[in-house]
């Protein structure tokens, strides 16, 4: 079996091209053009030598069919994005460039080239924005209503996926993920952030966070444990549209309560609020319901603790190093 993963060189492509090879397939993935290419590839320092990269770009649909034509894919993983939200609102039109017509540019080559390579759409819980069931939880039928540029741009991709799905009789999945972390995390993200910082503080690197909305809740989870939900979908017999999440939300304010108590520390003494960090909209709550991915045989590995810890670790090493 061969894959193409877009935005292979991310957190998420990196662990789902390590889960890949192990399984036997040969992976292919896209980089965009960068100035410096050594450090666009440092998360998959361990496994260069066994990809197949070329130079494509979401934006760019020509490059999309030069690659469709070159690799002959059975499955793809489109996980390229601009994914910060906070960014998105610094850089719509790129985001929805990039997210919402860079799908449609995915799509589109897809259905000239080879209309049977089955497609993994990631979709994301910041679809939702501030909608959520009676009972507290995101799942598949609890209707979008997106709060940021990036989180339109997603619903955008997770609509078109399906009109192409029905329309083309294609086979498009979509995982609906929550938050996932793991050292290979940006370290602009919120967990990593803290982590990082919490570290630092430790080490008499550094004195303070600068942080943004404390009380927004996040349900998450692991990357190696969300790409491997990626890979199930996808061997589903018919494409269909599954959440995938822990069903636990914490605040920031707890996580960074965990990390610096792990650490001997106070949270409140290093701590500061900065309104930088605000978003022009927030989504406040997020927590998902995966039922229906359970009943395919998924089963989580981490918890956020074991998560965290690992984080942690990584950090000191980092500095220790
Ligand atoms: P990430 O670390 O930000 O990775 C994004 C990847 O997309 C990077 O490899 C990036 O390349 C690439 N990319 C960006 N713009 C591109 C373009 N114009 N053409 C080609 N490649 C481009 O994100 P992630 O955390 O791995 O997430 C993977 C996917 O899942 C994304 O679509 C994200 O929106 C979605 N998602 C993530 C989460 C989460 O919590 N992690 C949750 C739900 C959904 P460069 O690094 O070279 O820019
Ligand atoms: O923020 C708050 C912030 O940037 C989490 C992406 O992978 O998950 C991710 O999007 C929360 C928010 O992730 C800071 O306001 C406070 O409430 O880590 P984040 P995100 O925005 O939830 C979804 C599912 C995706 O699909 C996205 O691609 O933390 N927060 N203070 C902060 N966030 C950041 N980044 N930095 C702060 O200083």
């Amino acid at each position: 079996m061969k894959a193409l993963i877009t935005g292979i060189n991310g957190q998420d492509g990196s662990f789902l091209a390590e889960l890949l090879l192990e399984r036997g397939y040969e992976v292919c993935g896209i980089l965009k053009r960068n100035s410096v290419a050594e450090n666009q590839t440092a998360r998959l320092d361990d496994i260069f030598s066994d990809l197949n990269l070329e130079y494509a770009d979401m934006t760019d649909m020509s490059s999309l069919v030069r690659v469709l034509q070159l690799f002959k894919p059975d499955e793809i993983y489109n996980l390229a994005a601009q994914s910060h939200v906070r960014i998105s609102f610094d850089q719509p039109i790129y985001t929805a460039n990039v997210v919402a017509l860079g799908t449609l540019n995915l799509l589109e080559a897809v259905k000239l080239t080879n209309k049977n390579v089955k497609i993994y759409q990631a979709s994301s819980s910041e679809m939702f924005g501030n909608s959520f069931d009676k009972d507290g939880y995101q799942r598949e039928t609890t209707p979008l209503k997106p709060v940021s540029p990036y989180g339109c741009a997603k619903v955008y991709a997770f609509n078109i996926s399906k009109n192409y799905r029905n329309s083309y009789n294609m086979y498009v999945s979509n995982g609906i993920l929550f938050n996932h972390e793991s050292p290979r995390r940006g370290t602009n993200f919120v967990t990593n952030k803290v982590v990082k910082e919490a570290v630092k503080i430790k080490k008499g690197l550094s004195d303070k966070l600068m942080l943004g909305n404390l009380d927004a809740t996040r349900d998450w989870g692991h990357a190696k444990d969300y790409v491997r939900a990626m890979v199930m979908i996808l061997e589903q017999d018919k494409p269909d549209d599954f959440v995938c999440a822990t069903g636990i939300s914490h605040s920031v304010r707890e996580l960074c309560d965990y990390t610096f108590n792990k650490l001997d520390l106070n949270y409140k003494e290093y701590v500061r609020v900065d309104k930088r960090f605000y978003r022009a909209e927030e989504l406040v709550h997020l927590k998902g319901d995966s039922s229906k991915l359970k009943k395919i045989g998924f089963e989580l590995i981490y918890t956020f603790e074991d998560m965290i810890d690992e984080m942690i670790e990584h950090w000191i090493n980092f500095y220790e190093k």
